[in-house]
């Protein structure tokens, strides 16, 4: 039996395989039957390398129709796609390829000048290029390819995707997703949210994340309709789509650029059936707002990298705003106290979940295992939260230091790590403080070493600009002459955010 997650999205296919799968910018169609074609040169490319199933295909790429058909190309060659942000340095990347031991890698042509020595400096052999208009030496060397490629057999447990995710050390893990993971989430979500042949989905996500590239992609073929398929956010090319389409999908940010779109009204979303949020927190205000203005509740749903989708609000019945809903069909979700015993519905504690969704490990990382795990199984995801009498989830915090902007998440330690370095500074606290559009703002606070003239505002800017993914650069960075302590020695970052969480300096 083949558990292979392409052979799954590929038994829902069209039987027309003239039917639309990519709606573009321009007006042009990718239909099924093309989709297929390319995605099987692809695959007769890569496994043409000599490639053997297993291997580590890593992709730093913009979004393009060619992105999404090399991730399912992966799949179809029994290879582990690595999709990595664009915005990464060449620092940041070269921790993966390092980590992860990439059989080949696929860029943008513009990263070449420092990839191609951080690949050859690491034995890896095959280096292919893909711009954001879907050209280059990729799709080059793929064209005279096979478009018969038959599809190579995986077991449930086998890698289909390694995502790395930060750390609170500051140092990234990968998560391990297999088959069984991406399939079993891919039809709880199709199910729940109640897909129909005549759906159309609004696909404006990055697709070298979860959220764009498992939960809308997959929801998408596994109905074998179309999505609307665009190369970012922008809000209103999203209204206009929202006009003639039946479901989008979206982090808050997207909700609250919407809602300042003036035509964002009744009549505009008169054909949508289903808004989705998730990624981080949707204020309840965006939720009521976004009510009074379309008539439409937002559903609000909750997942990790390391997870897949957990917890939806229903399709049918109330969609509650500030809470993530219910435990999704063959997911565990238990909220536990300092202990590990389970806690009664009210009481806050961490969350911990379990069900075939849930990754294995972290790729080369046994010891993380062992911290992430309970001895039950279950993961703990390192959110606080707590159940209502009738069995709402709520996420109240976050035991882990993480910072979610935008939908991305940064970790302090690692923007902290990168600001230590510059010689003028003694140490430094990095927090997240409440932003109107990203929900969260990375601000740094930084200590001048002594007897050094301080560094300014924007040279510690400028300094993380040429090291760090741009979302992870501080809005804003202040300069103090120390740290606020507890007795402990520890940094009181709730100090922090509270005394720069009005932008005051
Ligand atoms: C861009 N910028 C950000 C940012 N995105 N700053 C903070 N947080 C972000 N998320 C900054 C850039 O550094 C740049 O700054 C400026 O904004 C303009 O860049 P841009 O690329 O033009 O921005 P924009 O297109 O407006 O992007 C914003 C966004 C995008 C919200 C549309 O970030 C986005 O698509 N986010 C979605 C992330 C996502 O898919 N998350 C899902 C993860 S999966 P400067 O100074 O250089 O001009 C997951 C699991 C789950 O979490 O449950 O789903
Ligand atoms: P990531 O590592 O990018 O997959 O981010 C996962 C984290 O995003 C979770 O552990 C949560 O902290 C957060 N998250 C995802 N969805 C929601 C949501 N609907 N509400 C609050 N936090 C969320």
């Amino acid at each position: 039996m083949d558990d292979n997650l392409y052979t799954l999205l590929a038994s829902r296919f069209p039987a027309d395989r003239g039917r639309p799968l990519l709606l573009l910018e321009d007006g042009r169609e990718l239909t099924y039957g093309e989709a297929e074609q390319t995605c099987s040169r692809f695959a007769a490319l890569l496994a043409g390398l000599g490639l053997a199933p297993g291997e580590r295909v890593a992709v730093q790429v913009e979004k393009s129709p060619e992105a999404l058909l090399l991730y399912l190309a992966c799949l179809r060659a029994g290879l582990v796609y690595l999709p990595l942000n664009s915005a990464y340095q060449a620092g940041e990347v070269g921790y993966f390829l390092e980590n992860a031991e990439p059989g080949a890698v696929v860029a943008q042509p513009r990263s070449l000048p420092w990839l191609e020595p951080l690949a050859a400096a690491r034995g890896i052999r095959h280096v292919f290029t893909l711009d954001e208009h879907g050209a280059g030496t990729l799709v080059d060397a793929a064209r005279a390819g096979s478009t018969g490629f038959a599809t190579v057999p995986r077991a449930a447990d086998d890698l289909a995707a390694i995502l790395y995710t930060s750390g609170t050390t500051g140092r990234s893990k990968g998560a391990m997703i297999t088959h069984r993971n991406l399939a079993s989430n891919a039809k709880v979500l199709h199910a729940y949210w109640g897909f129909r042949p005549d759906d159309v989905l609004v696909h404006m996500l990055p697709l070298f994340h979860v959220h764009g590239l498992f939960v809308a992609a997959h929801c998408v073929l596994m109905n074998g309709t179309a999505m609307r398929f665009h190369a970012k956010f922008d809000a209103a090319r999203a209204l206009a789509d929202i006009r003639r389409s039946t479901v989008f999908m979206g982090v808050p940010t997207f909700y609250t650029r919407l809602l300042a779109e003036p035509g964002l009204d009744r009549e505009a979303c008169a054909r949508m059936r289903l808004f989705v949020s998730g990624s981080a927190p949707l204020l309840a205000e965006t939720h009521v707002q976004f009510e009074a203005r379309t008539g439409h509740r937002i559903l609000e749903r909750y997942g990790m990298t390391e997870t897949g989708m957990l917890t939806s609000n229903p399709l049918e019945g109330e969609r509650r705003p500030g809470t993530v809903g219910f435990p999704l069909p063959g997911t565990s979700v238990r909220v536990v106290g300092d202990d590990g015993a389970a806690l009664a519905a009210g009481e806050i504690g961490q969350i911990q979940v379990k069900g075939d969704n849930v990754l294995p490990g972290y790729w080369r990382m046994p010891e993380k295992n062992k911290e992430e795990f309970t001895a039950d199984g279950y993961f703990r995801t390192g959110d606080v939260g707590s159940f209502s009498p009738d069995g709402y989830l709520s996420i109240v915090g976050r035991s882990k230091d993480l910072i979610i902007t935008g939908g991305y998440n940064v970790y302090p330690k690692e923007v902290e790590r990168a600001i230590d370095e510059l010689p003028a500074v003694a140490e430094s606290a990095v927090v997240g403080v409440p932003h109107p559009d990203f929900g969260e703002a990375v601000t740094a606070v930084v200590v001048p070493r002594a007897g050094q003239a301080a560094p300014t505002e924007s040279e510690v800017i400028a300094w993380l600009r040429s090291r760090l993914a741009n979302f992870k650069v501080p809005k804003r960075v202040f300069v103090v002459d120390e740290l606020p302590r507890n007795t402990m020695g520890k940094v009181q970052k709730n100090v922090l955010r509270d005394r720069y969480g009005a932008g005051a300096g």
